[in-house]
């Protein structure tokens, strides 16, 4: 690690009294307004009074269709700056990694060296990074959210991407125990985008492609919005039997999308940057926080279909549908082009030999610390799990409470087992939802990077309350 005088690390700054004390205000909210929806909703209200954003993001729409700029490698590099500070009239975010909301795109290929100069602009609060999916080293200036950024200071990440990763859709965001919750929901989120041999699959190379980064809810003019790269309601144009390649990203701090496409099937070709064997035809999609998902969708017959987020949820999440985009279907008609017959496999786990076989607990409780994993709250100084190198193990992810939570481990991906006991369609993930009162059994491989990191609930106002655990890899 560089002898830089801007590190700050969470061990350091964070004490046990503090994380103590966040947890009763979480038991005041929950108990005044029943678990995990008077997180949100408080959060939420943070936002409201203020001004309302002048920008086009208000109107019902639809909207023109707009994408976040793009950062692509050059001869292996990529070397970015980010300054993250606040923006009031920037759209319907409140802060902004170089003046956009989304933050720009990170395009890059497996093998590729990624710089990332973050300078703490805030005005306040530490921020730092986190490389959501990426499957590289927790240590020292790569993916390490232990290392904190003051306000005026600025730390130089360094990344480096492994020559067999994944192509696929990935997101960046700020780790900030505590703070989490309000650096995302301010609108401090952006893709990356990973190019590799998976862009050259039959059926899907050369395809055009769209980026949707979801965000919130957010207030305007009193209003709970939901945005795709910042815009409310944007108009999605094609042809009649066009195909199109939409990669989807749930960048909201605590909401789900529960995605459907009036007259039309989505054809989903990958969860969370990992390509799926063969293409799953679904009519609708969940995706709760942190969670991607890329789908091929073929245009029908000329007209206007909404785009959609279907109700979802039990009493305390609770959401109404609501609408996600306009898709609207004219010009020529296309010769539907035949859906990729199969994609990529995948090294299956299921007859792996497995080191370790663990139960992860997550609950919601009556007397603080309300939000946690096997009993305890998040604390930096303690490592929860620790496990050796090289080898698989199977976790068996519970859930204790009445909501959803969306587990999510840093570095590692996972193949997912089974949920409440069911056989699932293969499928590896970084983030998968975990079902009131059900389970999840997950195989994770720890091959390659030792070092701290951290699992968690990916509805941030549950972890930046408590719902965070420690793990190292040790040799
Ligand atoms: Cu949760």
């Amino acid at each position: 690690m560089a002898a830089d005088g801007s590190r700050r690390h969470v061990g350091g700054r964070f004490t046990r009294r503090q994380v103590a004390g966040a947890g009763v205000a979480a038991l005041g909210l929950s108990a005044l307004a029943g678990g995990s929806r008077g997180l949100i909703r408080s959060a939420h209200a943070q936002s409201e009074g203020e001004p309302p954003p002048t920008s086009a993001t208000t109107s019902a729409g639809p909207n023109p269709w707009r994408e976040p700029p793009v950062l692509m490698s050059v001869d292996g590099l990529l070397d970015v700056e980010f300054d993250a500070r606040p923006v009031p009239s920037e759209g319907v975010g409140k802060l902004a990694y170089n003046g956009t909301n989304p933050g720009p795109t990170l395009r890059f290929r497996a093998g590729d060296t990624v710089r990332l100069k973050l300078t703490n602009n805030l005005e306040g609060p530490m921020t730092n990074m986190h490389v959501h999916g990426l499957h590289v080293s927790p240590e020292g200036n790569s993916d390490n959210i232990f290392q904190m950024v003051d306000n005026g200071e600025s730390f130089q990440y360094e990344y480096r991407i492994p020559e067999n990763h994944q192509a696929g859709t990935y997101w960046y965001h700020p780790h900030h125990h505590g703070d989490a919750q309000a650096q995302v929901n301010g609108g401090l989120t952006g893709a990356i985008v990973i190019v590799g041999a998976f862009d050259n699959v039959e059926g899907i190379e050369a395809l055009p492609e769209r980026l949707f980064v979801l965000q919130g809810p957010d207030s305007v003019n009193g209003e709970q919005v939901y945005t795709v790269n910042g815009v409310v309601n944007p108009a999605v144009a094609m042809r009649p039997g066009q195909t199109q390649r939409w990669r989807l990203l749930n960048a909201s701090a605590n909401a789900y999308f529960n995605l459907a496409l009036d007259g039309h099937t989505l054809q989903q070709i990958a969860t969370d940057g990992n390509p799926l064997p063969t293409v799953q035809s679904l009519d609708q999609i969940l995706i709760g926080p942190g969670e991607r998902v890329e789908v091929l969708v073929q245009g029908g017959d000329p007209g206007s279909y909404t785009f959609k987020s279907l109700e979802w949820g039990g009493p305390a999440q609770h959401q109404p549908s609501f609408t996600v985009a306009t898709v609207t279907i004219a010009g020529s008609p296309m010769e539907p082009q035949p859906l990729p017959e199969k994609l990529i496999q995948l090294p299956d786990l299921s007859q792996v030999e497995i080191a370790q076989q663990r139960e992860i607990i997550f609950q919601e409780n009556m007397i603080a610390p309300v939000f946690t994993i096997n009993g305890a709250a998040f604390d930096p100084d303690v490592v929860n799990t620790t496990v050796k190198l090289r080898t698989t193990e199977e976790w068996i992810l519970r859930n204790t409470s009445p909501d959803a939570h969306p587990f999510h481990i840093h570095v590692e991906d996972f193949q997912v087992m089974s949920i409440n006991g069911d056989p699932r369609p293969f499928s590896y993930q970084d983030t998968v939802n975990l079902p009131p009162h059900g389970s999840v059994v997950i195989r994770i491989p720890f091959l390659d990077f030792t070092g701290k990191f951290v699992y968690h609930c990916h509805i941030l106002a549950h972890e930046d309350f408590g719902m965070m655990s420690v793990i190292e890899v040790v040799e």
